[in-house]
């Protein structure tokens, strides 16, 4: 067994966590100010979004120096002492390895900019300008993924943001620089990465290949070789569009790739393909329950998952696919459920285990996110009305998800003593960690015990190696599941909208190990009231 199918990740966005210092940002002391309460809840690892030198176009996403600590963030001094306290709390951290681009503001970009003979020139994907765009590619940003240097009169390319170029992969220097500095960040005692966009790195532009570039499998399994696989850490590569077969690949149980994959399969169905995220479509459960099936059975023995809901590009997933009005704390702990007990690792993004919400500002400046805003224009630009604009950014925006955390129901939430970057979700007096620290039926409690049920209970083993079972496959309303090992049966049943359900079972409550109610309905058969979940020992029947 591999450490990390035994842990629990909690991602933090650092921007949004804790303002140690009243700037209105949140910063390293403050992650260092809440390692008890991360404690509390049970996690044993932070994957912890960019802290690197950053002129912050994509919070960070765009880095400037991956050797140096975002000044709004701390010092190196402070990230020595997060990771130095966090193991202390039986935490490791896991960095976020940006790699597909830089910043423009790296010293490499600018070089190249300044000097067409400059080495670093190769270090990016540049076109002559002969008076057209290289290609009509877009950015997933939207517009061109083409800029002009003016100077050098070229293209440079870009698939995120204008301050985001592309670095070329298949310059074996570019690679060589870059797992150094994955080794440098190793041998300070990080415990693994989280592989931003990997499967973009190898593109080869000229032929119209993006993704899953036919080197990818090569440079992965070269940088594995020169960085990582010298030390027992957890690898994670975000990857978009993997399917099954890719997925075994790159989450090779032999290690010669990654751990495990962010696998987005779930998460976008409520996305039409080859339309914009923009315009979202309902969630088909019966697909829901299809690609999950296939996840947790294709990857037995074969792969490794990761399980999630959320991250910081996602909308929250209780307004997602649950209920944020009238059974906000019963969907989001229905949907913590679901995930928590099948194979794989969890991850949780800060605020899920509150149960939080997204957000709806009125005024279009209070967004930051350079993703919503870029949208903003292309879509004004194209005649579409402001009001179906807005609703879009209330659905799927990633602000929804980068509000700071709301610790109590002081001013601000606790999270600053000033107004922060970005507002707060006015609804913290509701939902913050204090109200619900120690509250017996909190969807906090309940994440703690979802976390203990993985890390420490009796049950540890059935939750990491058992097999997956569908049950009720064609269900319109259930989402349920049997984990089978020799040594044990777990049963999930999850009600995944607020229409009551009966199902004609017989029910022994004494083998409920978990349930999201604090009664149960169990007259004549096994009733699951409105976004119920319930968890139980032994076979069904
Ligand atoms: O995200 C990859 C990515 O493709 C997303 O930008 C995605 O298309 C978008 O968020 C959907 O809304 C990673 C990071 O997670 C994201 O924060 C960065 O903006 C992006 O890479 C560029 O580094
Ligand atoms: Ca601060």
């Amino acid at each position: 067994m591999n450490w990390w199918q035994e842990s629990v990740v909690y991602q933090i966005y650092p921007r949004s966590f804790k303002d140690s210092n009243n700037d209105g940002i949140g910063d390293l002391q403050g992650i260092i100010s809440k390692l008890d309460y991360l404690e509390y809840l049970g996690i044993d690892v932070i994957w912890l979004s960019p802290v690197y030198e950053s002129p912050n176009e994509d919070n960070g996403y765009d880095i400037s120096d991956y050797f140096g600590i975002m000044k709004d963030f701390g010092s190196m001094a402070d990230m020595d002492e997060l990771i130095q306290k966090a193991k202390e709390h039986g935490i490791s951290i896991v960095m976020d390895f940006v790699a597909n681009h830089t910043s423009k503001e790296h010293k490499w970009f600018k070089s190249a900019l300044a000097d067409p003979q400059s080495p670093y020139r190769s270090y990016y994907v540049f076109k002559p300008n002969q008076g057209t765009l290289p290609s009509d590619l877009q950015s997933i940003f939207l517009g061109s993924a083409w800029e002009l240097d003016k100077n050098t009169d070229s293209y440079y390319l870009h698939l995120f943001a204008k301050g985001q170029p592309d670095l070329n992969w298949h310059n074996k220097p570019v690679r060589e620089d870059l797992y150094e500095m994955l080794n440098w960040w190793l041998e300070k005692g990080i415990k693994g990465f989280r592989f931003d966009v990997i499967d973009l790195i190898a593109k080869d532009i000229d032929h119209g290949i993006i993704g899953d570039g036919p080197k990818l499998h090569e440079y992965i399994q070269e940088m594995n070789q020169a960085t990582f696989a010298k030390y027992n850490v957890l690898t994670v590569g975000e990857t978009w569009g993997a399917t099954v077969e890719k997925a075994k690949k790159y989450s090779n149980l032999d290690g010669s790739e990654f751990s495990m994959i962010f696998n987005f399969s779930h998460i976008l169905l409520d996305q039409e393909a080859g339309k914009e995220k923009w315009d979202t479509i309902p969630l088909d459960l019966q697909k829901l329950k299809k690609v999950f099936e296939e996840q947790q059975v294709g990857l037995y023995k074969e792969g490794w998952n990761s399980l999630f809901w959320n991250n910081h590009d996602l909308p929250r997933i209780v307004s997602r696919w649950g209920n944020d009005q009238d059974y906000r704390v019963e969907s989001a702990k229905m949907l913590g459920t679901l995930l928590h007990f099948m194979q794989g690792t969890p991850y949780i993004y800060q605020g899920e285990e509150l149960g939080m919400t997204n957000v709806k500002f009125h005024d279009l400046n209070d967004y930051r996110d350079v993703e919503t805003l870029n949208m903003v224009q292309m879509r004004l630009s194209k005649g579409m009305a402001m009001d179906k604009i807005m609703d879009s950014i209330y659905k799927i925006g990633r602000d929804n998800a980068r509000t700071p955390y709301p610790w109590s129901i002081e001013a601000f939430g606790g999270f600053s003593q000033v107004r922060p970057w970005l507002d707060i979700n006015p609804n913290y007096v509701n939902i913050n960690a204090k109200d619900q620290i120690g509250r017996n039926n909190s969807v906090l409690e309940y994440y703690r015990k979802l976390i203990w049920f993985r890390r420490r209970s009796d049950y540890r083993e059935l939750i990491r190696e058992g097999t997956f079972e569908l049950l009720y496959p064609d269900h319109p309303d259930v989402f349920a599941y049997q984990r089978v090992l020799d040594t044990g049966v777990l049963s999930v049943y999850c009600n995944f909208h607020s229409t009551p359900v009966h199902l004609d079972e017989k029910v022994d409550t004494a083998e409920a190990i978990l349930s999201n109610y604090d009664t149960f309905d169990n007259k004549r058969g096994l009733n699951l009231r409105p976004y119920e979940a319930i968890v139980f020992m032994g076979k069904r029947e």
